[in-house]
């Protein structure tokens, strides 16, 4: 299950980061969280491979009216698995490349949500401010680099002195 970086109990921003669980998870736990905190910013941060494994749940968010904002990090890849592949094992990349991906804004309006875009730096702050306006569902398609890496990193079987920090 996705894991909240804010106390619950505060209520007032809830976020659902990438990497905090199983695939899929955080965006029906989002849309849980705005049910119960309705006057909550719910904000699902979510890789582009995680969101595509239960993009259905846009339906629900539409139907029910839950004002999630998904922001999508879209490397167009397993970005997690793709960086274990480059860093230990040789550049072999296998099955880690979504080169060939929805267009995430048509996908939200297709669902009746709204879709926005974001490619580049200075657009990312006026593009959320957009969202948090809205109070309705809206997926947000931050267009990142494919082999931007994520860290710090530890190897699979390594301790936490074998940390990756760049
Ligand atoms: C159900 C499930 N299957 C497989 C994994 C293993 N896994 C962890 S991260 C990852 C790739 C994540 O891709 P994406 O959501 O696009 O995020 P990115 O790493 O690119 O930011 C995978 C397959 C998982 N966490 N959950
Ligand atoms: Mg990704």
């Amino acid at each position: 299950m996705g894991r909240t970086v804010l106390p619950l109990h505060t209520a007032t921003a809830i976020y659902y980061v990438r990497w905090s669980g199983d695939h899929g998870l955080r965006f029906p736990g989002s849309y849980r969280a705005q049910l119960a905190f309705p006057n909550a910013v719910v904000i699902d941060i979510a890789g582009d491979g995680s969101f595509q494994m239960n993009v259905q749940e846009l339906a629900t968010v539409v139907q029910y009216n839950l004002p999630v904002i998904v922001a999508i990090l879209n490397n167009h890849s397993l970005g997690m698995v793709r960086q274990w592949q480059q860093f230990f094992y040789d550049e072999r990349y296998a099955d880690t490349s979504l080169e060939v991906s929805p267009d995430y804004v048509k996908l939200a309006d297709a669902y009746g949500a709204v879709g926005l875009r974001a490619t580049r730096p200075e657009e990312v702050r006026p593009v959320l401010e957009q969202a948090m306006r809205l109070r309705r569902p809206v997926v947000i398609d931050f267009v990142v680099k494919m082999m931007e890496n994520v860290f710090p990193m530890i190897p699979s079987g390594g301790s936490i002195k074998d940390m990756l920090l760049a």
